[in-house]
């Protein structure tokens, strides 16, 4: 018997490490009352925050902050809406083609298709059958598995990597590289730092509190996008942004917005705005390096000392190479649509004061979106502050709580947030989260195989099967994809072109998706399997910070016939051997697995002299927390390689920053070069598109949604105007349209057309629209390429063309033209659930 354990015991000196953190008991948040409860109290969490879960009837009703949520955001309150929302899928459903011809189906009726209620055992051998059919016929990377999404967090009911273990023990996959967030950053910075920068590290907060006295919010909205975590977020970071803004009042902290919107970050620092035209932001900086360089303001030790490369991009830069024209203030004003004699006050400004630069990704999810990273990195090298208290450049503040100090993972905290953000073509691999299975496959799957596309390539590989093409530095041949299978993921939301990307669909044999909702991708799908939500199932996971494990409770029985996405794949493999079942489960039930994840992070926290309670404790209790060490507040990026550059190289071939790069200039690309250069986007303000489509669309990360998560809840009622996803237009804009604010708008291009609300604004720019990501698509005739989407899909108008061959990276701008919608308006259907035959 185990004698219950004195929470003291817990509590242990760190005994002179400084870097390992304590698992402090009595520091542990308690969570706030319940109105309702009917049954044990429960403890779940998410992508918004950690919650305690209200129950009564059996229904999960009520979704409360832990209080150790330090600014619990509004999406954690539509938890419960969204459980028992009209869209959900009760039942495994086939399209009828699909049941009637199988592979041998109409494409074409994808989208427009009767779907039809069959049994989960039916649901399987369909499922089963075409894969054997797929694998005898065509080999392994026929079938995708890549499921790129924001699934919910929990380390064993990670459906992205469950299903790459499913496939991979099956006989193999496609799977993909790279994410829709930072396809270009990841690819590029490792080049110029060594480091893949959309992850590094960034100096803490409470060092930038001290010592900063000029911040840029360089196309970042902190205040915005930390409100959800890839992990579990515990919104730390809102604390820390309040010291900011407070210090700004004791001592003149200086704040500066660059981006065409005054966005939610510019408004709470009440920042001044430069108002830069989308996807011009390297012409401003080179423009600013003009100026630095030419007036001898920049740091001629910095560049020598701990860079290499300047003297090529200098020839650039005053116009002695390239196109031999002079990036002067003046030539950039002409471009990005900032001044010229402001564009020299920033320089100088940001030179004669410490200065951070945030940057965010949207200017790297554009055409050429490799530049303004690595132009940013020249930029913070010119200016010379890198590696000292609050100065230099970031690019990840925006993201996931990033900058507040967090105790070590090595504190036992083992638990993984990885695999969708997958570093390495191996990281992709099969594997529950927070552990790897790799080396415990043993048997004929050892040999598992895997080949990747990067992700945003889906569509042209459907387009080019067998083709080759260029990506970081080599060549690879796209396979000739059959059958898709998704879980997790939304592509129907995520990818662009739409229209472009129906017809490229009608490639694939069979398209599987497994989703809770009947997503627009769940209606483009032959065989729909209906899944669990977090709060259905039992679960672990961490957050972000590392200082939480949190106990994921089964709040409320499964909806409908929704299952496990654990238990969907044992069963496909049911259908396959029984050693490859074991192969899949190892034996372990979902439970024993749970446990298994946390037992490993109390034998490495035990090594490093930390004392977790045990696995039932915890999961009474619900959470373990561990403290943050004093050191770890006073990280700065970059200080190790600033004091000693030799011993502490970087990971680039000089062991410096690398402002040229002599293995991209070796790779004789077009769209990247050996430096970064200002290259002309496919579609901007200054491009002959504009004459007929003048208005730059951008589109950011939303308010009141995680991409299209949540959109099926009454967060629409905060935002919407006449039930349409808003877009925000420029007064003047709007008025030489005729359009006023609440209008129902009319958005095309030549790729197509949405419907959207109109909110006349001085918060953006002439010349600029915004309409954010996320909102689902609605096609006024469904299935049918071009039709109007009634709703407003952002991504009906957006280029599928990558950033460059270096990244092949996504975009998220384009050039429209917007009038007012005349006539009936038409009725939004998308979030009710279609008609089923057979019920
Ligand atoms: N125009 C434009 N497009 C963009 C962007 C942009 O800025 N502009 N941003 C891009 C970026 S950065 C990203 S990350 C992507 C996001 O794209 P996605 O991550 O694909 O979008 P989500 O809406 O989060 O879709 C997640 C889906 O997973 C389902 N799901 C959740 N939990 C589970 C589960 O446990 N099991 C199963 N089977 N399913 C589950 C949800 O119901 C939902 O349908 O969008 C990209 N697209
Ligand atoms: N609430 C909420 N938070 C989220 C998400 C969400 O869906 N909802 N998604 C999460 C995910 S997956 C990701 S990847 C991150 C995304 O993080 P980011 O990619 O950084 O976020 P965005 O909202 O796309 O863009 C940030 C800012 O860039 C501006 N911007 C757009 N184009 C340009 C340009 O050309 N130049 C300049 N200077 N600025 C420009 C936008 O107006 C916006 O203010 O956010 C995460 N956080
Ligand atoms: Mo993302």
């Amino acid at each position: 018997m185990t004698k219950k354990m004195d929470r003291r015991s817990f509590l242990r000196a760190s005994g002179g490490i400084a870097a390992v953190a304590t698992v402090n008991a009595n520091a542990i948040p308690l969570v706030g009352d319940s109105l309702f409860n009917d049954k044990a109290e429960g403890i779940s969490a998410s992508h918004y925050g950690a919650f305690k879960t209200g129950v009564r009837n059996s229904r999960f009703e009520q979704a409360i902050p832990l209080e150790g949520d330090h600014y619990p955001s509004t999406m954690i309150d539509a938890l419960p809406a969204r459980t028992y929302a009209q869209d959900r899928i009760l039942y495994p459903c086939v399209r009828e083609g699909y049941l009637k011809n199988g592979y041998k189906s109409d494409k074409s009726k994808r989208g427009s298709d009767k779907y039809v209620r069959v049994s989960w055992e039916t649901a399987y051998d369909l499922v089963a059958n075409e894969m054997k059919r797929i694998y005898k016929d065509f080999g392994h990377d026929a079938i995708y598995g890549g499921s790129y999404g924001w699934f919910c967090v929990g380390s064993l009911n990670n459906p992205q990597a469950l299903l790459g273990r499913m496939l991979g023990v099956a006989g193999g996959y496609t799977s993909r590289t790279c994410t829709y967030s930072t396809h270009a950053i990841r690819q590029i910075t490792p080049y110029i730092t060594g480091t893949d920068e959309s992850s590094a590290q960034p100096t803490v907060y409470p060092v930038l509190i001290e010592n900063t006295e000029c911040i840029v919010f360089w196309g970042a909205d902190l205040v915005n996008s930390n409100q959800i975590a890839w992990g579990v977020p515990d919104h730390e970071v809102y604390g820390y942004l309040k010291q900011l803004k407070e210090e700004a009042k004791k001592r003149g902290l200086k704040f500066y917005i660059i981006d065409p919107v005054y966005n939610n970050t510019g408004m709470y620092f009440d920042a001044e705005h430069i108002q830069v035209r989308p996807t011009t932001d390297v012409a401003l900086m080179l423009g600013m390096a003009h100026y630095l360089y030419s007036e001898n303001l920049y740091s001629k030790d910095f560049m020598h000392k701990y860079t290499i490369g300047f003297d090529e991009f200098k020839k650039y830069l005053l116009g002695e190479s390239e196109d031999m024209v002079a990036k002067t203030p003046e030539w950039a004003a002409k471009i990005c649509g900032v001044d010229a004699n402001i564009i020299k006050m920033l320089a100088k400004e940001f030179v004669s004061k410490r200065t951070m630069l945030m940057g965010g990704w949207a200017t790297q999810r554009a055409h050429h979106g490799e530049q303004p990273n690595w132009m940013l990195i020249t930029l913070a090298s010119m200016i010379g502050q890198i590696g000292l208290p609050g100065g230099g450049y970031a690019c990840n503040y925006h993201y996931s709580g990033n900058g507040v100090p967090m105790p070590a993972a090595a504190t036992g905290n083992t638990l993984s947030n990885a695999d969708a953000n997958a570093k390495e073509y191996a990281s992709a691999s099969p594997g529950l989260s927070g552990i790897s299975v790799k080396s415990k496959m043993d048997g004929p799957w050892k040999q598992r195989k895997m080949e990747v596309i990067p992700v945003s390539r889906i569509v042209e590989c459907l387009e080019n099967p067998g083709a080759d093409y260029n990506f970081d530095g080599k060549s690879y041949k796209y396979p000739d994809l059959k059958m898709a299978y998704w879980a997790g993921g939304n592509p129907f939301h995520h990818h662009q072109d739409r229209n472009r990307m129906i017809e490229a669909w009608q490639k694939l044999d069979t398209f599987v998706v497994q989703d809770a909702f009947w997503t627009a991708t769940a209606r483009m799908a032959d065989i729909v399997l209906p899944t669990t939500l977090t709060t259905e199932r039992n679960d672990i996971t961490k957050s972000q910070s590392n200082a939480y494990i949190f106990a994921m409770k089964q709040a409320s029985k499964p909806y409908g016939e929704a299952m496990d996405d654990f238990d969907i794949f044992v069963n496909i493999l049911r259908r396959f051997t029984a050693e490859q079942v074991l192969a899949f489960t190892e034996g372990k039930t979902k439970m024993e697995w749970v446990k298994s994840f946390y037992n490993a992070s109390y034998a490495k926290a035990k090594k490093s002299g930390v004392v977790m309670p045990t696995f039932d404790e915890f999961w009474e209790k619900g959470f373990v927390y561990f403290e943050t060490p004093e050191s770890a507040k006073k990280f700065i990026k970059m200080e190790g390689f600033r004091k000693n550059p030799v011993i502490n190289r970087l990971g680039t071939p000089s062991g410096k920053i690398e402002i040229f790069s002599k293995k991209i200039a070796g790779y004789n690309y077009k769209g990247c070069k050996g430096h970064p250069m200002w290259f002309e986007p496919m579609e901007w303000l200054g491009s002959k598109v504009a004459k007929e489509f003048p208005l730059n669309l951008i589109s950011p990360h939303p308010k009141y949604r995680l991409h299209s998560q949540l959109n099926n809840t009454w967060l629409r009622d905060l935002e919407e105007v006449q039930g349409r996803e808003p877009i925000w237009i420029n007064t003047k804009d709007a008025q030489k349209r005729g359009i006023q604010n609440g209008d129902v708008v009319r958005i095309f291009n030549k790729r197509g057309q949405v419907l959207g609300g109109a909110v006349v604004t001085e918060a953006i720019m002439e010349g600029a629209v915004r309409m954010q990501e996320g909102a689902w698509y609605d096609p006024q005739v469904p299935g049918k390429i071009g039709s109007l989407c009634v709703h407003g899909d952002v991504n009906v108008l957006t280029p599928d063309v990558g950033t460059s061959e270096l990244a092949q990276g996504n975009q998220a701008t384009a050039l429209v033209e917007i009038e007012k919608f005349k006539g009936e308006l038409p009725e939004i259907g998308i979030f009710k659930a279609p008609k089923i035959k057979g019920i």
